[in-house]
């Protein structure tokens, strides 16, 4: 296919996790001429990205830049736009409270004016990254089962309440100027790319890096010692739940959502929750080791060989918890055909091995 032919995606948040594996699929249907939004910053953010650097085309820019936005939009006219930029780290939110709305809130409207006042409503259709964290404490409060696109929606972060401003500005722009702008309300989603402080990521990087010594050899359970120098893990709210994906599933989801003949919201994720307390226990059975757990509250200790190698730590508290996260994604699977392809222990194990 000539680049003439090719459709043409702008993607911010590049850089990132879901940002980097959505350019590897979109490189992988052969149709798409690549242009990645990325940061200044004072150290290269690139990484996760460098091998596919030739394939796409990168250009600074910032979403909370209204002009910059609307440069590139005009620069590039893009079939589709994937918004993934964020400051997307929750317990952060609450120090950065402006700022996340600058970035996260207002970043998008950027995007939905500069599509509508350049002109573009019936070229550009445009995704934007939304989140169950929109839902807050629904699932509890509300005494539901799961979280569906018409669960009631309580944000109880600085983040959530940024993000839901742009679902509902989406949905607006949708309603009342018709461009084709969609959310993909999408649970956590996980994978050795994932920033080193979620707490997946976290955890996998402890057993792996600070107390667990594996030989090279992939069958890890076997060839596992405990390290000299090891460091406990210091952690927040053990019993939280979420529903935890492989983001590289998740972005095929971000592709279907926009492929489709009428714009609507979906959710994404696995349908299954699992507390931090069981993600902890199955890295370390992936290990070969189990956990003995002690205590309770900010008491509580994880114990492997008798060894205190888990310590719950106030500081990874946040001022308001969401406790419990799992989502429906029915309507994607039966209308988008949206099938996941890893589970929660094939995530465990891509990020051992990858991370
Ligand atoms: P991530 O790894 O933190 O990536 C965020 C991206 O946004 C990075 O490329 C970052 O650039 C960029 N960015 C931050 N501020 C920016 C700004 N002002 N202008 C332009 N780019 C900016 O996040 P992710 O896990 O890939 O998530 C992607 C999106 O999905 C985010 O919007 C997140 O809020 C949302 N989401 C994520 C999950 C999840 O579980 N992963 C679930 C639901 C929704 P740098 O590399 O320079 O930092
Ligand atoms: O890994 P987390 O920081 O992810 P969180 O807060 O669920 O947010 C992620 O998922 C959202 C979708 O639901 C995205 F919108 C958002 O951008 C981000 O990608 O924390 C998960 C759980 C929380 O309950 C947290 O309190 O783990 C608990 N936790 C316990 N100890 C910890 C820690 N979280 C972190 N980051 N670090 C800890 O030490």
């Amino acid at each position: 296919m000539s680049s003439i032919d090719k459709k043409v995606a702008l993607i911010f948040g590049i850089t990132g996790q879901d940002g980097s594996y959505l350019s590897e699929y979109l490189l992988s249907l052969h149709n798409y001429k690549i242009i990645g939004i990325m940061r200044r910053s004072s150290s290269f953010n690139t990484g996760k990205i460098d091998h596919i650097r030739n394939k796409i085309e990168l250009v600074y820019g910032d979403i909370s830049d209204t002009a910059c936005v609307f440069e590139l939009i005009s620069k590039y006219q893009p079939d589709e736009i994937y918004n993934l930029a964020a400051q997307s780290h929750v317990a952060i939110s609450f120090q950065l409270e402006k700022y996340t709305m600058d970035v996260d809130a207002l970043g998008p409207l950027n995007i939905l004016q500069a599509i509508r006042l350049l002109g573009l409503k019936d070229k550009c259709k445009v995704y934007q990254a939304s989140t169950s964290e929109l839902y807050g404490n629904t699932l509890n409060t509300h005494h539901l089962t799961s979280l569906d696109e018409h669960s009631p929606m309580n944000p109880v972060s600085p983040y959530a309440i940024a993000k839901l401003y742009a679902y509902h500005m989406v949905r607006h722009y949708r309603d009342a100027f018709g461009i084709f702008a969609v959310n993909g309300i999408l649970q956590n989603h996980e994978s050795s790319r994932r920033g080193d402080n979620f707490v997946t990521k976290k955890i996998v990087l402890w057993a792996k890096y600070k107390w667990f010594s594996t030989f090279q050899n992939k069958d890890i359970k076997n060839n596992t010692t405990l390290r000299g120098d090891r460091e406990p893990l210091h952690i927040g709210k053990l019993d939280s739940s979420r529903d935890w994906s492989h983001a590289k599933d998740m972005v095929k989801g971000m592709w279907l959502i926009l492929q489709s003949s009428t714009p609507e919201d979906y959710v994404l994720g696995s349908g299954v929750r699992t507390t931090v307390r069981t993600f902890i226990e199955k890295v370390i059975k992936a290990f070969g080791f189990t956990v003995e757990w002690k205590g309770s509250g900010l008491d509580e200790k994880g114990y492997i060989q008798n060894e205190v190698a888990i310590i719950v730590d106030s500081r990874y508290y946040r001022p308001n918890e969401l406790s419990d996260l799992v989502g429906n994604p029915e309507k994607a699977k039966t209308k988008l055909g949206w099938k996941p392809e890893y589970t929660i222990d094939t995530l465990i194990e891509e990020m051992i091995e990858n991370s």
